[in-house]
């Protein structure tokens, strides 16, 4: 195939997309501080990027309790549903497809994000080295509480409940945020889960909060809407594992068993080097999936376009390139120069460096 194959339509599970370039999950923290909703700045970011195939949204916490970061999204709330219709309806006056991205962070919080101040959650009592953003300043992620067996079905079932929300606010899917360190990957990874009951030990075991929440969510969605992020080879948020290819491959032959519409993994280090640790194999992990596969991190024109031709990705994702060029799929189907990133407007804020960056058409204006 072509060059062009990059550009082309596909399908993925039940959803059509206009090409294979996917906007990647990116946290920007600009949601309303009173309520965590997305509004108006909001649908006009993503409509602005509804030349992607595929938009994922930004990590949204499915609960009061899977928040990590002050001005991070939820969609457990009306104000919020209703914010992210106003998301869905821009990107589809567009022609554009959207997935919600679900997310708890598990221990990568702080009690003055939790409600009424309590300790973050996690499978085991085990501190993060990390850090996150409380609204005023960096702030060490604390030890969190273990878990007690009878409260994981009320997290499953917040993940139920966010996934209806999803539904009801208009998109076309959920993303399940299994990446990254965040509570999916703390339960997978037996550097951070140490439990003694059926959800920790064997693989089998670390790996059943993951099914329940697939059950959960695919009952909502069908299979074929919904897609999972996995990073296998990445130490985000003090992550580790003893053996990820091990891990890894035990889980995407469990995600084989929903019909899923695609597979996303973060490439190496997340937002970091693509480098893969001894014994990792990424390509026998894709080879490993049934549907379809998205890669991400660090991508170019010319990788991306590589990529898809060879047919070792369907679908390739863009994080940054993303932020600053709206217009992104037009700029690498002309091979036009990229926007630059303005990195002091990444996280906070209002409409600078969110809404603000130039289309290839509102730049040719603005440089005559
Ligand atoms: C950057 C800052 C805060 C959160 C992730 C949701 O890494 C995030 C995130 C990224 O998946």
């Amino acid at each position: 195939m072509s060059d062009l194959k990059l550009f082309t339509p596909t399908r993925v599970g039940a959803v059509e997309l206009k090409n294979r370039i996917v906007m990647a999950p990116l946290t920007r923290n600009r949601a309303r501080a009173e309520d965590d909703a997305p509004f108006e700045i909001h649908a006009k970011y993503y409509g602005q990027r509804a030349g992607a195939g595929l938009i994922i949204t930004e990590a949204s916490q499915i609960s009061p309790q899977g928040k990590g970061y002050a001005w991070t999204p939820g969609i457990h709330s009306e104000a919020q549903v209703e914010g992210w219709r106003r998301v869905t309806d821009a990107v589809h006056a567009k022609g554009g497809k959207i997935v919600l991205q679900l997310w708890h962070v598990g221990r990568i919080s702080h009690p003055v994000l939790q409600p009424g101040g309590a300790d973050p959650v996690a499978p085991s009592a085990i501190a993060a080295n990390s850090k996150t953003f409380d609204g005023e300043r960096f702030v060490d992620t604390p030890r969190p509480r273990a878990l007690a067996v009878d409260e994981i079905p009320g997290i499953v079932a917040d993940y139920r409940n966010a996934a209806e929300n999803a539904k009801r606010a208009g998109f076309d899917g959920v993303e399940v945020h299994a990446a990254n360190g965040y509570l999916i990957d703390q339960f997978l990874r037996d550097g951070s889960n140490k439990r003694d009951d059926q959800y920790g030990g064997s693989v089998e075991n670390r790996v059943r909060f993951l099914r329940e929440v697939m059950d959960a969510v695919v009952s909502v969605w069908g299979g074929d809407r919904v897609g999972v992020r996995l990073s296998p080879f990445s130490n985000a948020n003090d992550i580790a594992d003893s053996d990820p290819q091990a891990t890894f491959s035990h889980v995407i032959k469990v995600l084989n068993g929903y019909g899923l519409a695609y597979l996303h993994l973060v490439e190496g280090q997340t937002g970091g080097p693509r480098d893969i640790p001894e014994g990792g194999d990424l390509a026998a992990l894709y080879g490993l999936f049934d549907g379809a596969r998205m890669g991400n991190n660090g991508y170019d024109r010319a990788s991306a376009i590589d990529a898809v031709k060879a047919d070792t990705l369907d679908l390739v994702a863009f994080g940054r390139p993303f932020i600053s060029n709206p217009d992104l799929v037009d700029r690498l189907l002309q091979d036009t120069s990229l926007n630059a990133l303005d990195p002091d407007t990444l996280y906070g804020g209002g409409e600078k460096g969110y809404t603000d960056y130039p289309s290839l058409a509102e730049g040719s204006i603005a440089a005559e």
